[in-house]
């Protein structure tokens, strides 16, 4: 199958292989409920993506104690199993639900909508949807966001752009994670964003590490200047 360039009205249409085109055209129709209501509570909906145990819930308490008390965040976490992610996440003193798939390998616009009522949304300037990690799946599944954001961990490989194009190519920013172990491992940065921009040659890229704090503050401003254009 050939990679057209996305767009994020075309995200939808990128569709896994197996994915019923009735379920995403059912999945963009919610998104978009979303997106507009979102639009009217001017909060800031990024979706969090990347293979299992790249960062994500690590970043989102990195994030949280870095901005908790500039703005009011808030997180929705899918994992197939457990609670344990949006545990861990309270921990930093931002609300933070759960949504348990059972078994289903991505977050799907009407498992967000569905939660939705639960935030305030009218009092949160940020709220991150942490998906299922894998880098198959989600792609394929418009949730409302305003940005896609895709974690690389150094620990993957430096290969994996080119191996899953689809959630590069549909992501607006690839955070390089666990910067903090390249020397330790055979993983070319430069290498990593040259294959990812082949794919998306608009994509945006900062590394971090959640653990030690390298490229946080580029991300929090980056987070606040959408926050901001959000809010103009
Ligand atoms: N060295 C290093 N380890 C990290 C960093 N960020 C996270 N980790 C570790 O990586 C492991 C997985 O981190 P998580 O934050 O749970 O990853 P995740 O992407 O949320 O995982 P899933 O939700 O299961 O997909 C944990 O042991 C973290 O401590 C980092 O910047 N550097
Ligand atoms: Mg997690």
């Amino acid at each position: 199958m050939s990679i057209e360039k996305s767009t994020k009205a075309a995200r939808g249409s990128v569709q896994c292989e197996n994915t019923n085109i009735n379920l995403l055209k059912a999945n963009d129709y919610v998104a978009d409920i979303i997106r507009n209501e979102m639009a009217k509570t001017k909060t800031l909906l990024i979706n969090i993506t990347s293979s299992a145990g790249s960062g994500k819930t690590t970043l989102m308490q990195k994030t949280a104690e870095k901005l908790k008390d500039k703005l009011t965040m808030a997180v929705m976490v899918g994992d197939l199993e457990t609670e344990r992610d949006a545990e861990r996440i309270r921990e930093s003193g931002i609300q933070a639900l759960q949504i348990v798939t059972g078994g289903i390998c991505h977050l799907e616009a009407q498992m967000v909508h569905q939660v939705l009522p639960e935030y305030n949304l009218e009092d949160i300037d940020l709220l991150f949807i942490e998906n299922v990690g894998n880098l198959v799946c989600p792609a394929s599944f418009d949730l409302g966001e305003d940005y896609r954001v895709t974690l690389m961990a150094t620990t993957e490989g430096d290969d994996k752009p080119k191996k899953y194009p689809r959630m590069f190519l549909t992501s607006d920013m690839m955070l390089v994670s666990k910067s903090d172990l390249l020397p330790y491992l055979p993983f070319s940065v430069d290498a990593v964003i040259k294959d990812a921009r082949e794919v998306n040659h608009e994509l945006e890229v900062l590394q971090i590490s959640a653990l030690k704090g390298e490229g946080i503050d580029a991300w929090c401003d980056w987070l606040l200047n959408k926050i901001k254009e959000k809010q103009a």
